[in-house]
């Protein structure tokens, strides 16, 4: 026995059976006998609802099987409260498969695990085992900028395909910078007909009809991703200037911006247009969006005289919490009073800059990680990098894995941290490709972060996991980097 625990990490963790080489690494995996044959698969859902009943459809089609009642495969609502909203208990024997959660957000979590244990090419049988599994943290995100270049619909939602395998259950959209302005107002409609005609280099950028917004949200809920607009005020504004030059200060109409500077745009916080506009803008898109948060990014406001900025982020909060949503603002914001429920996002290295995170947590806010020089996926991997930047240094896949969360501010423990969040930063990227090659396989380490337990995680472990995900990337077509520090399979 103490061989085996010395081989598995530690006294009392449990052997990781061969084979069994899922990402997020599971809470708890214990090796059965034999294994589950899937062309026999009969799926049938104990307490059958819309929702379950679609569950089980996917079950079917992942395993190649039919839905029918008294079936070898079964879904069920109920478990203990350990599993919270997002765990699920998963076993399989050689005869039956049994798949219960508290909530369906559990069962679509035991889904992408099953997912995981078919093997990527090749007989469709999976090994007999149980887990008992369930997320460290409930945040658990990626931030998609489609301000700088902007995106189509079909690219989001490959992206929140590919998010979605990997059990992250946030969509964070930066929908507005300088560069461009990417969601249709009605009550401003030059914020996306020429906010939003032109992007980083000069290319024909676009925006999301509500429409088109409203589509991507429905379709990150079905997989159990909820999407969080993001608005970013005061600064990161030149979009909105040029399309209406009434809300600077000096009221100068204004060329659309295509380079990749920040911090020179600000609203004018003394204007009355100006809380009119937010407002406008905010009931708009809160209306359309069911999740409970509304981003105001509050960042790199260089150009907002420092006493304006804690006016202005004092009475926006207001505003978004008017329309019923719960604030989230970058770090910065943690310089104002804060209102309750508010979440701030850490990504700044210079420690004067993190030490905002702390006066937020002090405040009762919470704090999703995004520390740049571990999640922003806009850095390059290496020096033989073409896309992405490197102002927060050159991030491997090993240095996006080999972190945690609760450690990273001091004074931002665990009970501040509400999770993690990789941003995807577009200045570089102008296509789908180049968000794949930047994302893949950073993002997967970071998702494992989120999800799995601190103890027992280790590079030399995981990048033996992470390898085996390269057949089912390559599969799924995914344009992932080859980092040469994994063992691709
Ligand atoms: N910082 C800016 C982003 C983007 C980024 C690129 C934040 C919160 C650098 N703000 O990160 O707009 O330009 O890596």
């Amino acid at each position: 026995m103490l061989l085996l625990a010395v081989l598995t990490g530690g006294a009392g963790a449990r052997a990781t059976p061969q084979g069994v080489q899922v990402i997020p690494k599971p809470v708890t995996v214990t090796a059965g006998r034999g294994w589950f044959s899937a062309s026999s698969a009969v799926v049938s859902v104990a307490s059958a609802t819309p929702e379950t009943r679609r569950i089980a459809a996917d079950v079917a089609g992942l395993l190649g099987g039919r839905v029918g009642p008294g079936g070898n495969v079964m879904l069920a609502l109920g478990g203990p409260a350990r599993l919270g909203d997002e765990g699920y208990d998963l076993a399989v024997t050689s005869r039956a498969i049994t798949l219960a959660a508290r909530k369906p957000t559990g069962l679509f979590h035991g889904v992408q695990t099953l997912r995981q244990l078919l093997p990527a090419t090749g007989a469709r049988r999976i090994p007999a085992l149980t887990i008992r599994d369930y997320p460290r943290f409930a945040w658990r995100g990626a931030m998609l900028d489609v301000a700088r270049h902007f995106f189509p619909v079909r690219d989001v939602k490959r992206f929140i395909d590919l998010i979605a395998l990997y059990k992250l259950n946030r969509l964070h959209l930066h929908l507005s910078d300088d560069q461009g302005w990417r969601i249709a107002i009605r009550s401003w409609p030059r914020l996306a007909t020429h906010g939003g005609s032109t992007e980083v280099g000069g290319g024909r950028g676009g925006y999301y009809t509500q429409r088109q917004y409203a589509s991507i949200v429905a379709y990150a809920r079905s997989l159990y991703v909820e999407v969080v607009p993001e608005i970013d005020m005061p600064g990161h504004v030149h979009a909105a200037l040029s399309s209406y030059p009434k809300l600077a200060c000096d009221g100068k109409p204004s060329p659309l911006y295509t380079g990749i500077d920040v911090g020179f745009s600000s609203l004018c916080v003394d204007k009355q247009l100006t809380y009119a506009f937010v407002d406008d803008v905010v009931e708009e898109l809160a209306a359309l969006t069911p999740g409970p948060w509304f981003h105001i990014g509050g960042d790199e406001a260089a150009a907002t005289k420092p006493r304006d900025y804690l006016r202005f982020i004092g009475r926006i909060q207001r505003i978004v919490e008017q329309h019923g949503k719960h604030v989230i603002g970058w770090e910065e914001i943690g310089r104002a009073r804060l209102g309750p429920d508010t979440l701030v996002q850490h990504w700044n290295l210079d420690p004067a800059k993190t030490a905002l995170s702390r006066r937020a947590a002090e405040q009762g806010a919470r704090v999703i990680m995004s520390p740049a020089a571990k999640t922003y996926l806009d850095m390059k991997y290496d020096s033989s990098t073409t896309l992405g930047l490197r102002w927060a240094g050159y991030t491997s896949v090993r240095d996006a894995y080999v972190w945690d969360p609760v450690r990273q501010v001091p004074g931002v423990g665990a009970r501040d941290v509400i999770g993690v969040e990789a941003p995807l930063w577009s200045e570089t990227t102008r296509s789908l490709a180049d968000v794949e090659y930047l994302a893949f396989p950073r993002l997967i380490g970071i998702a494992e972060v989120g999800w799995s337990p601190a103890r027992g995680r280790s590079w030399a472990e995981y990048r033996l996991r992470l390898a085996v995900q390269g057949p089912r990337l390559a599969a799924l077509g995914v344009n992932f980097y080859r980092s040469p520090e994994v063992p691709w399979r």
